[in-house]
């Protein structure tokens, strides 16, 4: 392998580490570390290192994406329910060069009318969301697809 180490940092935000304990018929019975590890099995398939941060703090959050602008070839964020309010998140986004995936396990536009709004969205290179736990891997894999090979 040459060039610099692929990593993508993976962000969960807010009451995604109540998963797998409540509310099971939207989001599932897996927890976010089920989810954690799906991502990194599909990125150690592509040969992309990936890193978690999960936060119910929306400052932390904005740090942590900051902090990326220095190592990561992409960022992969479920925002929780921040997806609908934070434009500081939106504005920490726009700032990353990087692809960006929006993830959600629910379908957010199947559901009530305040989540068909993401204000994550405009910043981001597109969206993975609905499919449940599978769409760890499957944004994991849209990375890799964004990427290319290895220079
Ligand atoms: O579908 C998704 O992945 C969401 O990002 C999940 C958020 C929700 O606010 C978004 O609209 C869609 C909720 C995060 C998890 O919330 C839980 C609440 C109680 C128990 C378990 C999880």
């Amino acid at each position: 392998m040459t060039g610099a180490p692929r990593e993508i940092l993976l962000v969960s935000g807010p009451n995604l580490d109540l998963l797998g304990d409540r509310e099971p018929a939207i989001y599932g019975s897996e927890t976010l570390a089920d989810h954690v590890a799906a991502a990194v099995r599909e990125g150690e398939h592509h040969g992309i290192g990936v890193r978690h941060v999960q936060s119910n703090h929306e400052g932390e959050l904005i740090e942590a994406i900051h902090e990326a602008r220095g190592w990561a070839s992409a960022i992969i964020i479920n925002a929780g329910a921040f997806t609908h309010t934070s434009w500081a998140l939106h504005d920490a986004l726009a700032a990353f060069d990087p692809p960006v995936v929006e993830l959600h396990l629910s379908n957010p536009a199947a559901r009530e009318p305040f989540r068909h709004i993401s204000v994550i969205a405009p910043v981001a290179d597109g969206v993975v969301a609905g499919f449940g736990g599978l769409g760890y891997g499957l944004a994991v894999e849209a990375v890799a697809r964004l990427l290319g090979p290895m220079p």
